[in-house]
């Protein structure tokens, strides 16, 4: 058994779990936040046999779309005129997912 992580857009998520439940998948959904935008987004864990886990992947690749954000970055005083600190926008392409793929030792209910 294999434990799939996905790191997925929030606009993406709902369409997501419901097509992997469809399909059989067991999901459990965590709300996150991206370390580099400080944005949030959301977390699916997924227990997976290993001869589905190809087909997980295919559907997390199909339903998750990359999108552009804007950030802000620091320009340091040795950059900036007179010195001091400005902010200017950065543009960064996010997504579809973001996956690890671990292997389970056990995979128990008790
Ligand atoms: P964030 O950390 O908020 O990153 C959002 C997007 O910002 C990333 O999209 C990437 O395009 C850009 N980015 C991240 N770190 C950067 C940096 N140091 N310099 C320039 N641009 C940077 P994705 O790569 O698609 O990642 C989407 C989300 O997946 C991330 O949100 C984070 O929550 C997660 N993630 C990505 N790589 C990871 C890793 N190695 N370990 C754990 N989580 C990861």
């Amino acid at each position: 058994m294999k434990l799939i992580i996905a790191i997925v857009q929030d606009e993406d998520s709902g369409r997501l779990l419901t097509g992997l439940m469809e399909n059989g998948f067991g999901v459990t959904k965590l709300a996150t936040t991206g370390g580099f935008l400080k944005a949030g987004n959301t977390t699916l864990m997924i227990g997976v046999e290993d001869d589905r886990v190809q087909e997980a992947i295919r559907s997390i690749e199909s339903m998750c779309k990359s999108r552009k954000r804007l950030t802000t970055a620091q320009a340091s005083a040795a950059t900036v005129p007179g010195g001091g600190f400005t902010h200017f926008p950065v543009e960064v392409t996010v997504g579809g997912a973001t996956l690890f793929v671990l292997s389970v030792d056990q995979f128990l209910k008790v």
